[in-house]
């Protein structure tokens, strides 16, 4: 697990304990970064030292030059999992999605703890993980939305 010191909430520690209890027999690694366009080039360390699946947690600033940083981390993060086919599990938060501090910290801390069960789910689960939710329009953060 890889997360910044950027990041407004502590979302490390979320998914941290969620790993920890649901992965006992893992060997779970935590390393922090500076920031989300740290976060491909940190996986990839952790990768090349054996780690079977990744969860990032990153913080995206409200103004444009953070949006640019976002689409940098997050296509190298997409390059990273196509090219060496393991799992990373991207969760960010984006300083916009809410007006209000309380709001936000509840959006991050949900969507931390949610993707790092779905992190559980795809390491220990196989390819039916996530079959139960398929089409159930879920989502992590804020409440799901359901099927049409
Ligand atoms: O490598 C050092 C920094 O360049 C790196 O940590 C960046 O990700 C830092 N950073 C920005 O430069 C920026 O413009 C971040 C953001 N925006 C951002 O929104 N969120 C970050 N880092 O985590
Ligand atoms: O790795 C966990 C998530 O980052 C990943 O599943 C994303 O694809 C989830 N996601 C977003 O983060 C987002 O901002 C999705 C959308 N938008 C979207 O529009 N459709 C998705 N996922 O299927
Ligand atoms: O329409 C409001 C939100 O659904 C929309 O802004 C989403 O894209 C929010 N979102 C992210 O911005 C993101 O980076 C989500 C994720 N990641 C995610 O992993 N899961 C979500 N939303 O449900």
């Amino acid at each position: 697990m890889i997360d910044t010191t950027f990041s407004r909430v502590d979302m490390g520690s979320v998914a941290e304990e969620v790993l920890r209890e649901e992965l006992p027999d893992y060997r779970v690694v935590r390393y922090t970064v500076p920031g989300i366009k740290d976060l491909p080039g940190a996986a990839r360390r952790l990768i090349d030292m054996g780690c079977d699946g990744i969860i990032t947690l990153g913080w995206v600033g409200a103004s444009q030059v953070d949006k640019y940083s976002y689409i940098a981390m997050s296509v190298g993060l997409v390059m990273l999992s196509v090219l060496t086919g393991k799992v990373i599990v991207d969760v960010t938060v984006h300083e916009d999605e809410s007006q209000d501090p309380r709001e936000l910290k509840e959006i991050a801390i949900n969507r931390a703890r949610a993707h790092a069960e779905n992190l559980v789910k795809l390491l220990t689960g196989g390819l039916d993980a996530l079959r139960p939710w398929a089409g159930q329009g879920v989502r992590q953060g804020r409440p799901s939305v359901g099927p049409l």
